[in-house]
């Protein structure tokens, strides 16, 4: 077979897979696999057709722009085309496109782009005609979409009647969208409900459009941003893209406010550089960078291919999706005992880093998404959030495979599971399993506890499964001597560890506290205990009602604190810890300044210094109040890791000031917000 032969059979199999996918995505709303397989078979078939021309047909998907309309929906003819964008994929690319520009424009170069966000949602045309919302239509095949004007109307943020002095007629395009926070929503619902959860914001938006009755689709809650004119009869004269953003504008349209004029190729490649990163701020998901020339009179005689606008092109970013097989389901189990599947995957690099483990979250949500070992699954890593498995490509589930089932006994020491009523994790409830009593210890020794320096998780490991240590109290009786006759002990090794745990009995009472694990006793906690009882055996005899009277302690905590000290266990513990000489006197009470009288400081999302009990009562014992959403009367978001998307698009819509940790610090001492 010559080279010629062996192009056309590739290109004949790569239609046909391109077309089972394009059906797939823009008519089924159920994609076979992620964006970025698709566009590695997209870049395939356009290198073989550019290197072959003679196999270049008009019915190939690079001729075309997308789904081909069904007979659901009324077909609407678009007077204008709604083309689609050629892609880049990486920096050279880019600068490609814009050399052709030059060259295309006899070697002028243009004098300013336009950046712009681009939403991972469904392009729509919306035509208003005397100010009044007519028609609204899907892509489809670029020529031909589908009449969704009903389901549109029920979207809040496309006005029905155009303000100001609207044209005659205008066409204006723009992104139907979910945003993350109405998604959760979505799917928290949906696991309550014991129903199966959408995979992706951008398909449940593509099926919530695509709905027959209107009402269901005004129950999703879909968003829109309007980027793009169409057709336009009357109204102002523009001469530049970025005006045509001041006329959506005043007519009352949706306009997103991350685009940017800038000037130069390498100004455009540091807006893509900037959204890298800040899209995982965004409350939406985005999937590229669009760029476009400014000038209306050069997109004029750029003009178009047969898919595409010259003048524009999408640059892909990176993709946080991936798929991969799942090979197992496990369950880790949590020093409090919490029990928590994850998935084992065949390593896949996705959102940056190679993946092979995933979180599962808890028994619903297993369920909810009904993965499978030995299912092909959907994995989203975005930014520094933990990667999970977003679902099964179920197309690809080969027969057979049974649900998985969540295990009735704890991995580790074979206890009962236990799932208390009204929580989402199932528990192993022995209180002396082996994993437990590793993960107290873990974090007994660890920094913002005592602080026992070279004593790391596989020092716990080991002395526990040698046997030498049943609890933290234990710590102070260990046998150095049997310790130095150990693989890896020399006699170095030996004394720093004894001397490292010497010095941790001279450490605060409230580190001590906050070491032991109670239930809500973080480190602020810790030392508001501390401070309060001024020793241990106080404390110790206080009851529920005495502790919940300290400032910045509630019902809640006090409670748990009693229940703690109350267990004989844990009694036995803290008399080895008395016998050990360890410090149990609480600091000279001192005045906490009042600085956030008045304030309301709502967090989201873990931050490194404090525990979630610790910062509310760093902001309570300060005057402050921390309700657990945005409001109008919220004063600062603090935003740590893996924030809530619905605080964030709160915050933003309200235009609250987002602070990070280390001007939350600063917000505590000062009680005023950064500049
Ligand atoms: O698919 C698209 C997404 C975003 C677009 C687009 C866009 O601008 C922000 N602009 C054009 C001109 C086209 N498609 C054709």
């Amino acid at each position: 077979m010559t080279n010629h032969d062996e192009a056309a059979e590739r290109v004949q199999v790569l239609r046909d897979e391109i077309a089972q996918h394009n059906y797939a995505y823009h008519d089924a709303d159920a994609p076979l696999i992620p964006d970025s397989a698709y566009d590695k078979l997209v870049r395939e078939l356009q290198d073989l057709e550019a290197e072959h021309p003679d196999l270049v047909t008009a019915d190939s998907p690079t001729q075309l722009v997308g789904a081909t309309p069904t007979t659901s929906f009324a077909p609407v003819t678009h007077r204008q085309r709604m083309m689609s964008l050629d892609n880049a994929f990486d920096a050279d690319e880019l600068r490609e496109w814009a050399a052709k520009l030059a060259r295309s424009l006899d070697g002028q170069a243009v004098p300013a782009y336009v950046c712009e966000l681009k939403f991972d949602g469904l392009a729509v045309s919306i035509r208003y005609e005397n100010g009044e919302l007519v028609q609204a239509a899907t892509r489809g095949n670029g020529k031909v979409g589908e009449d969704v004007t009903h389901n549109v109307r029920t979207i809040a943020d496309v006005p029905q009647t155009l303000k100001g002095d609207p044209p005659a007629v205008i066409e204006v395009r723009g992104e139907v969208y979910l945003s993350l926070a109405n998604f959760e929503a979505l799917n928290a619902a949906q696991i309550e409900a014991g129903e199966k959860t959408y995979v992706n914001p951008r398909n449940t938006a593509a099926g919530a459009l695509r709905q027959k009755d209107p009402t269901v689709t005004a129950s999703r809650n879909l968003s829109f941003w309007s980027y793009q004119l169409g057709e336009v009869e009357g109204g102002p004269e523009l001469t530049t893209h970025h005006e045509t953003f001041e006329l959506l504008k005043s007519l009352g349209l949706p306009v997103n406010d991350h685009s940017r004029v800038v000037s130069t190729v390498d100004e455009v490649l540091a807006f893509i550089a900037e959204y890298e990163t800040a899209r995982h701020d965004l409350p939406y998901d985005i999937d590229g960078i669009v760029t476009k020339v400014d000038s209306l009179a050069m997109q004029n005689s750029l003009g178009f291919t047969a898919k595409a606008p010259r003048w524009a092109i999408a640059y892909k970013l990176p993709p946080e999706e991936q798929t991969t097989t799942l090979l197992d389901i496990e369950v880790s189990v949590g020093a409090g005992g919490q029990v928590t599947p994850f998935a084992r995957l065949d390593p896949v690099f996705v959102g940056g880093s190679t993946v092979g483990t995933a979180t599962l979250h808890n028994q619903d949500q297993v369920k909810a998404k009904d993965v499978r070992p030995g299912d092909t699954v959907i994995v989203r890593k975005a930014g520094d959030v933990i990667p999970e498995v977003v679902g099964p490509v179920l197309s690809e589930r080969p027969k057979g495979l049974k649900p998985w089932v969540f295990p009735t006994e704890c991995p580790v020491c074979s206890t009962k599971l236990i799932r208390p009523e009204g929580e989402a994790r199932n528990r192993c409830p022995n209180y002396q399993c082996p994993q437990q009593v590793r993960g107290r210890i873990e974090h007994f020794v660890s920094r913002g506890a005592m602080d026992i320096e070279g004593f790391g998780e596989s020092r716990v490991d080991l002395f526990v499964s040698e046997g030498m240590l049943a609890d933290v109290g234990d710590i102070y009786s260990l046998d150095f001597e049997r310790i130095g006759a150990m693989e890896g002990f020399g006699q170095t090794s030996v004394d720093n560890l004894a001397s490292a745990i010497e010095i941790s009995k001279e450490r605060p009472l409230g580190n001590m506290l906050f070491g032991l694990r109670i239930q809500h006793v973080g480190s602020t906690v810790g030392e508001t205990l501390a401070a309060g009882f001024g020793n241990l055996d106080n404390l110790m005899a206080a009851s529920v009602e005495q502790i919940a009277e300290i400032e910045g302690l509630g019902p809640i905590i006090a409670e748990s604190v009693h229940r703690w000290f109350a267990e004989p266990a844990n009694v036995a513990v803290i008399d080895k810890l008395r016998a050990a000489g360890l410090n149990l006197e609480g600091p000279e009470v001192e005045d906490v300044a009042q600085t956030l009288e008045g304030l309301v400081v709502v967090v989201s999302g873990g931050l490194e210094g404090f525990s979630r009990d610790d910062v509310q009562t760093a902001i309570k014992s300060r005057g402050g109040k921390s309700p657990g959403s945005v409001s109008k009367k919220t004063t600062a978001l603090v935003v740590g890791e893996n924030p809530g998307a619905s605080k964030l698009s709160k915050a933003e819509e309200l235009g609250i000031p987002q602070l990070d940790e280390a001007q939350f610090v600063e917000l505590l001492a000062s009680g005023k917000l950064p500049e």
